[in-house]
């Protein structure tokens, strides 16, 4: 009797002490929870540099699958980049997605990124992403001509082979590209012809070509729509878009490539230093990284080539596939960014 009275006593403090131990290590457990905040997100904000229908098509397509929120704004590279400046310290927007990563280096150069390697971006080739993990790229971009058919017909000219052929006569007051200080892919356009042939003759030539535009948009996606629509006659653009206009029946649309070798974009995405949104901005951007997401923009008309090599580039692109491509110096085209699109406006005055 002794003996079960004893085991009794030992059993319940046994019994005690467990319960002690499972209510320390829950409230450990709810403390650190709410130590580290994990929370899962719910609302994510974008700065889009892509096609607003690519935005709203990727931003439906994360919501689904996680649950997040998205809003963006769609601006051109130098607004998003104007933009982050300016909300430097009270930053309203978590990600940068999308257009050519000149501006993305530039940004950088400025410390306006957020370091981030993203476990996805094991499978990016390195020379398609910031070898320090400010940016990643998700699609490459072939810049071009596009010409109005009917125009060509008219004034018995072939369309554009060369930066030199937007010079001819022919084409006077007829050639349309973005503003290098707004647009991305016009500052491609401006830091392909100075990479090729220097900065002085680059330059010159800019004021040359500037004698035969008749309009320099904001958007770089502008010119090929307006050639599309016969409201230009050659305009200076990604290829891809002037393929995703063609599609869309503007039956006009003639492509063509400088034939000594072209610049080209890679498109990038990023965190914006100090987001408000970090953690669902990390998840973003493994997101657009992964074979998925990349192939999402196919379906809306954006016929980028893709980097990740496990995603099917769009069959719509094949016609561009072999345009001869210069050797881009991306870091010097970021880095230069502002001083180039400066001394533009002073070539140009
Ligand atoms: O999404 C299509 C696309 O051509 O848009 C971007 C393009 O540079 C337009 O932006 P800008 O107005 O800044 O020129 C490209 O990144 C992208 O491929």
């Amino acid at each position: 009797m002794k003996r079960a009275k004893k085991l009794f006593s030992l059993a319940l403090a046994g019994i005690l002490a467990a319960s002690v131990l499972v209510g320390c290590s829950s409230k450990e457990t709810t403390t650190n929870t709410e130590e580290n905040n994990t929370v899962a997100p719910t609302k994510l904000t974008l700065y889009a540099g892509l096609m607003e229908e690519h935005a709203i098509e990727a931003a439906k397509e994360f919501e689904k699958e996680t649950g997040i929120k998205v809003e963006f704004v769609r601006m051109s590279s130098g607004e998003i980049l104007g933009r982050i400046r300016a909300e430097k310290e009270n930053p309203k927007a978590s990600v940068w997605f999308g257009g050519p990563a000149d501006a993305f280096i530039a940004a950088q150069t400025e410390g306006l990124l957020e370091k981030y390697e993203s476990p996805n971006a094991s499978v990016i080739p390195a020379k398609f992403k910031d070898a320090d993990n400010y940016w990643t790229g998700i699609y490459l971009g072939y810049l071009g001509f596009v010409s109005n058919d009917k125009f060509l017909k008219e004034k018995g000219v072939a369309a554009p082979t060369s930066w030199d052929d937007l010079l001819k006569p022919e084409f006077k007051g007829h050639v349309v590209m973005a503003n290098p200080g707004s647009s991305g892919t016009a500052y491609t356009a401006l830091a392909t012809v100075v990479q090729m042939r220097g900065e002085e003759d680059g330059l010159a030539y800019m004021r040359e070509l500037h004698g035969q535009i008749s309009q320099y948009t904001k958007s770089g996606t502008a010119p090929g729509r307006m050639a599309g629509l016969g409201e230009a006659g050659v305009g200076i653009t990604f290829l891809h878009d002037a393929i995703k206009y063609r599609e869309e029946g503007f039956s006009d649309i003639v492509l063509s490539v400088p034939e000594e070798g072209t610049g080209y974009e890679i498109g990038a995405v990023a965190i914006i230093a100090g987001a408000p949104e970090m953690e669902a901005a990390k998840m973003f951007i493994d997101w657009t990284l992964t074979k998925k997401a990349q192939e999402l923009g196919q379906s809306i008309g954006s016929y980028q080539f893709l980097t990740n090599p496990e995603a099917t580039p769009p069959h719509q692109a094949d016609e561009i596939k072999d345009t001869k491509l210069m050797e881009y110096d991306f870091s010097w085209a970021g880095e230069n960014r502002g001083s180039l699109t400066e001394k533009w406006n002073d070539a140009i005055k």
